[in-house]
């Protein structure tokens, strides 16, 4: 078995088993292409078990991601259907290993959309907007990895909870959001954090996506990247995310 394949084993059973690994490339030697193909291999292992794409996540959008992270790319994840967490549900923390939460925008798609895109482009093939959450949850002991590391394990994604759907036929680049625990605001930002304009995101995962031979599809989602810091999150609590105009969503924490 290659070097490849084993390390998507090794991260594919260490989701599954909720339990962290060491890092598997903490001096950055592997090649970001080969830290994509892990990632690759490692999501495979989940379709073959049943679950299906549903999209794509992007990574270290913001300034307030690089800087919590100390990692300055912008990378991309692979969204499956096993991810998705229903609005307002909860989540068992003992599936996770150290989840933390972060604030959203998601995109869902009318249209496939690959390549060098303009933003108009990109808008087009928006079929609406919503707020979001993601959980993540790095599987490397105690959440510290290198740009390699971060991007084979799925640019630590774990989870996500999208609310309502809102008509992308308005200006979403500016919009004032808080993330709430237990209803104490925790976090204070602005789709604006996102790449400047939310946007930007989506034509950077059409890009990136292409490039890697898996073109944006209609009907995925594409989570554009948190625009605050991650929180921790704990049995017990409840995790908003309130945004000005599009609305809530939220989840709740359970054992
Ligand atoms: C890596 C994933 C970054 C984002 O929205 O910037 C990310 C991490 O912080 O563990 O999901
Ligand atoms: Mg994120």
């Amino acid at each position: 078995m290659s070097q490849i394949q084993n390390v998507a084993e090794l991260l594919d059973d260490a989701a599954r088993a909720a339990r962290s690994v060491q890092q598997v490339d903490p001096e950055g030697r592997l090649s970001v292409a080969d830290a994509y193909a892990i990632q690759a291999a490692s999501i495979e292992r989940r379709v073959q078990r049943g679950e299906r794409r549903v999209g794509v996540k992007m990574g270290f959008t913001s300034r307030a991601k690089m800087i919590q992270m100390g990692i300055d790319d912008v990378i991309w994840g692979r969204l499956s259907s096993g991810m998705q967490v229903e609005e307002g549900s909860a989540l068992k923390r003992s599936r996770f290993i150290h989840p933390r939460v972060e604030p959203e925008i998601a995109f869902v798609l009318k249209k496939d959309l690959a390549g060098d895109v303009t933003a108009a482009e990109a808008l087009a093939a928006v079929e609406a907007v919503a707020p979001a959450l993601e959980i993540i949850d790095s599987r490397y002991r105690d959440f510290k990895f290198s740009l390699t590391d971060v991007i084979a394990d799925n640019a630590s994604s774990s989870g996500f909870v999208v609310g309502a759907w809102n008509d992308p036929r308005q200006d979403f680049s500016n919009l004032g959001l808080t993330m709430n625990i237990d209803g104490r605001t925790v976090q204070v930002g602005s789709t604006a954090a996102i790449l400047g304009h939310p946007l930007r995101s989506l034509v950077a995962a059409a890009r990136l996506s292409a490039a890697a031979g898996e073109p944006l599809r209609a009907g995925w989602i594409v989570m554009a990247g948190g625009a605050t810091p991650a929180e921790w999150i704990a049995p017990g609590q409840y995790v908003s995310v309130e945004m000005e105009r599009l609305g809530v969503a939220g989840f709740h924490v359970g054992e």
